[in-house]
């Protein structure tokens, strides 16, 4: 697997503008929320380090990953935000929904992405197993909420 050849959040800092005038939804999945919990945290940390104010960090959560599209997409409706991340988790041993979920969100994201004017960053860990998942949650391979909070923070003031 490609991302087990790095640490997801080996990045630099100063490689990335200024954040403060940002505002950032992020949409979260209660399935699997033990390790979500942690990219989430993950995520809002590099937020406020990188300059989001508290009050411009909107979190809301859906069931699962599956409901990640239409939270997403309610979220750039309801709020005023600038780029909207998803955090999920789904694990291939889990569940014979793995391929299904994932190339739902994959299709959702790029359908937003293509139809909205700000961008959706795909925080969706797919993995085999919990361990996996935690390795990438904070664990061995870094954190992917913070390489996700990244990505928004770049992509939001792109152009
Ligand atoms: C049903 C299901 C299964 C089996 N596995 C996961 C998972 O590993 N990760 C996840 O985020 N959600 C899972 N779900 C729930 C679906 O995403 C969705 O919430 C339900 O199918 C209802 O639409």
């Amino acid at each position: 697997m490609a991302t087990s050849l790095k640490n997801l959040s080996d990045y630099d800092p100063q490689s990335v503008p200024n954040a403060s005038e940002l505002s950032i939804g992020i949409v979260v999945a209660e399935w699997n929320m033990d390790v979500n919990t942690l990219l989430l945290q993950g995520a809002i940390e590099a937020l406020k380090k990188h300059g989001v104010k508290d009050n411009n960090i909107i979190v809301n959560y859906v069931p699962g990953s599956f409901e990640l599209t239409y939270g997403a997409r309610v979220m750039s409706e309801n709020y005023d935000v600038d780029a909207v991340i998803v955090i999920g988790t789904v694990i291939q041993g889990e569940t014979p929904h793995f391929t299904y979920i994932c190339q739902s969100v994959s299709y959702g994201m790029t359908e937003l992405n293509l139809s909205c004017d700000i961008p959706f960053i795909f925080g969706l860990l797919t993995v085999n197993t919990k361990e996996q998942a935690m390795d990438r949650a904070g664990g061995k391979y870094g954190n992917k909420g913070v390489e996700a909070a990244i990505t928004a923070i770049k992509m939001a003031l792109y152009n």
